[in-house]
């Protein structure tokens, strides 16, 4: 394993199940929510958490550390660059604060309760602030990159520790990219792929895992898929070599 892999097992280690399962919000949007964010910013991290949770695609705009390609819309649209920003082209509203961020998905779009873990907010904060310190070494800051005429859509859940490592590239070159949510639903989800597809037990209720099976004879994450050049594909190390040749700079 390598020492990148490693500290994202770590990271989502930290995290117990957050970020994972997920119980489909009764009232999804029509339009997909916009989140503005830093890949390892630990406010950032709790909002994607409840995206999963609730099953909401959502539209990320990374805004790393020396990045200027969409900090300035959210100085723009909120007054200041401060990160988790939420945009709702559903009513055009925009929400900083992690927390209220989360209380506003979960009665908007899910109608219920906020689950018992989110009351306590800042120990939520504090265990998603550890989470973030086995990647402090990971690049972080922004890279030169070029943005897809289409946007990339990359099937994951948050807590994927592969899946972190492409978020981090995607990041990193500020490419803009729709997360498409395969979170489980299923105990036997959290079997390996390998021994899923030996049991026959892929797949699941959610349409996103029914697509990547459909469509690709397998449910793994991460699987980014570029509708600008027609390709798919699995495997985050590959999906991260993609990402440099043909959006990063040299
Ligand atoms: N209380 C806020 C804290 C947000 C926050 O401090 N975010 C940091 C990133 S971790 C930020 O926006 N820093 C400004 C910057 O990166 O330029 C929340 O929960 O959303």
């Amino acid at each position: 394993m390598s020492a990148d892999l490693f500290g994202s097992v770590l990271s989502t280690g930290l995290r117990g199940s957050s970020g994972i399962n997920t119980r489909p919000a009764s009232h999804p949007p029509a339009q997909r929510l916009r989140l503005y964010d830093i890949e390892n910013c630990p406010y950032c991290r709790l909002v994607r958490e409840a995206l999963t949770e609730l099953n909401l695609d959502v539209e990320i705009y990374p805004c790393p550390k020396g990045g200027e390609r969409f900090r300035p819309e959210v100085v723009a649209m909120g007054g200041k660059a401060q990160f988790p920003f939420l945009f709702d082209p559903n009513d055009d509203s925009g929400r900083y604060e992690s927390l209220d961020i989360i209380a506003y998905l979960y009665d908007r779009y899910a109608k219920r309760r906020l689950p018992l873990k989110w009351w306590p907010g800042p120990a939520q904060t504090f265990s998603s602030s550890l989470a973030s310190l086995p990647r402090l070494a990971a690049p972080a800051r922004a890279r030169p990159g070029r943005v897809p005429p289409q946007m990339l859509e990359l099937y994951s859940f948050e807590s994927s520790p592969f899946a972190r490592l492409v978020r981090e590239e995607l990041c990193a070159l500020e490419i803009p990219y729709i997360v498409r949510q395969c979170g489980r639903t299923r105990a036997t989800q959290w079997l390996p792929p390998a021994v899923r597809e030996r049991l026959d037990l892929s797949g699941g209720e959610l349409p996103n895992r029914r697509y990547l099976l459909e469509h690709t004879g397998r449910m793994a994450v991460p699987y980014l898929r570029d509708p600008n050049r027609g390709e798919g594909m699995y495997e985050s190390a590959d999906i991260i070599a993609y990402l440099r040749e043909h959006y990063g700079e040299p």
